[in-house]
This record gives C-alpha cells, sequence and structure tokens, in this order.
C-alpha cells in the first residue's frame, strides 16, 4: 500500500522529496489542493473539512499511512483527523527547537502562514523550547503564492523575500526556520538574501525521519525492492499545475485532475 501526503498546494512536494529520498522502495500518493490555496487566510473550520475530504481521498487509493505535508493544516485538522481515522497521521511543525539549540547569537527567526504562527500548538513550542533567546516571527502570505506559481526566482519574489526577513536580520538572527512547507522551495533565493550566516532549517528531514519510525514499528515498511512509484494529483487547475510540478518534482508528471 503507498503512503499519502497532502499539502493546500504543491509546497508539500518538499517534503515528498525528502520522503522519496529516504525510501525509495514505498509508492507514494501525493495530492495537492491547489484550488484551494492558500490555507494561510482560511477559517479552522474550512481546513478541517479539506484536510478530511483530501484524507477520504487517500484512503480511496488505499493508503497505509497518512503525512500532513502543510504546517496550516496541521495545526488546524491533525488532532481530527487522528480521531477519524485508524491509520497513522504523521503531521509537521516549524523546526523551533534545533533552530534554538543551535543559535550562536541567541535570535531566532521563523517564517510561516499567520494561521500557524497564531496556533496553540505554535505558541507551545515557544513555551516549550524558546525560552534564553528571542524568538522573531513573521508571516509571509505572498510567498505561497509565487510558489504556487513556480516562481522562485523573480525580481518580485526577491523582493518579497527581502521584505519578510528584513526584521529578522536587522535583529540579528543566525537561524531562521522555514515553517511553511512551501518556502524550501525558495531557498536558493533565501539563501542568497539572509546570506552565509543565517542558517535555514526546514522539515522534510525530520518528518521522514518520524515516518519512517512509525511505519518500521508497525511493521508498514514495503519489503519489495523495487523502486517505488508516484502518483499526482491536484484540485488546481490542471495546465498550470504540470508545469508548476515538473519545475519542484524536477521531471514532468502525469498529473490527475
Ligand atoms: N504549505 C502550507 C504550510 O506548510 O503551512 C501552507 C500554505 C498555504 O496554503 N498558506
Amino acid at each position: 500500500a503507498p503512503i499519502g501526503v497532502f499539502d493546500s498546494g504543491v509546497g508539500g512536494l518538499s517534503v515528498l522529496r525528502a520522503i522519496r529520498a529516504a525510501l525509495p522502495y514505498e509508492n507514494l500518493c501525493y495530492v495537492a489542493d491547489s484550488g484551494h490555496v492558500p490555507y494561510g487566510t482560511k477559517p479552522p473550520e474550512y481546513l478541517q473539512q479539506r484536510s478530511l475530504t483530501l484524507t477520504r481521498f487517500l484512503l480511496s487509493q488505499n493508503v497505509k499511512a497518512i503525512v500532513v505535508a502543510c504546517n496550516t493544516a496541521t495545526v488546524a485538522a491533525v488532532a481530527d483527523l487522528r480521531a477519524t481515522f485508524p491509520i497513522p497521521i504523521i503531521a509537521i511543525e516549524p523546526a523551533v527547537k534545533p533552530a534554538v539549540l543551535a543559535t550562536q547569537t541567541g535570535v531566532v527567526g521563523v517564517i510561516a502562514t499567520a494561521t500557524t504562527l497564531a496556533s496553540q500548538q505554535f505558541l507551545s513550542l515557544l513555551e516549550r523550547f524558546g525560552s534564553g533567546v528571542t524568538i522573531l516571527t513573521q508571516a509571509c502570505p505572498h510567498l505561497v503564492r509565487q510558489v504556487e506559481k513556480g516562481d522562485l526566482t523573480s525580481v518580485v519574489t526577491r523582493a518579497l523575500i527581502q521584505k519578510y526577513t528584513k526584521p529578522i536580520l536587522m535583529a540579528g538572527a543566525d537561524m531562521l526556520v522555514l515553517g511553511c512547507t512551501h518556502y524550501p522551495f525558495l531557498r536558493p533565493l533565501l539563501d542568497e538574501v539572509v546570506g552565509a550566516n543565517v542558517t535555514l532549517l526546514d522539515t522534510g528531514a525530520a518528518v521522514t525521519r518520524q515516518l519512517s519510525n512509525i511505519l518500521a514499528v508497525q511493521n508498514l515498511l514495503n519489503p519489495s525492492q523495487l523502486p517505488g512509484r508516484e502518483e499526482f494529483w491536484t484540485s488546481g487547475e490542471i495546465k498550470q499545475a504540470q508545469s508548476v510540478f515538473a519545475t519542484l518534482w524536477g521531471e514532468a508528471v502525469n498529473l490527475q485532475p
């Protein structure tokens, strides 16, 4: 059985890449909810509904586990999903703890959607791990839109990144947590803007480790030694999605509506 992965859009492909790299024999099903992006500005009930719908769809594809590859859907819906479905549901949260452990300047920046930053889960992350350091948060709504368009390099995207990171850089941060799964695709530009003294932290690898552990413990890893396959769906406009998926995944994919 495959592993199901969903996101509000194409951002979760950054997580899917990490899963593919670590689990080469697993079959993967990915759903991009690009027809309903952005999640960052929608009410929690809406995100719960979408998450239930996407999870039911993935279950209809026979998945054995679900990865919620979206920080925003995680804070809004993961408890709901876990209460509703009996299979393992793996969720994602910003890498606050590793950033706090690694900072030398004592200043950590976190970029994410407004919903994630305002959530109870995020506040509790700050409470548990944030003492003794300064943590600056910044919502970056427009960055999701740029990634959804496949625009990873334009002057517009660069200007947005400059604007969003400026206060964090001015405060002397040496760690920048990418708290939204769309942002890792902006790494080349982010790296350029923040400079070599700032480390970018994303969560693809950590989520993948957690997924691997859960599958191993529950004896759910695919015993086959054949290369795993990927299947992709989008609720967005298929023509545009095709080209954006190819850019982000690194090769053309067979995308289903
Ligand atoms: N990719 C999502 C996240 O990690 O929070 C959010 C994107 C969005 O729809 N705003």
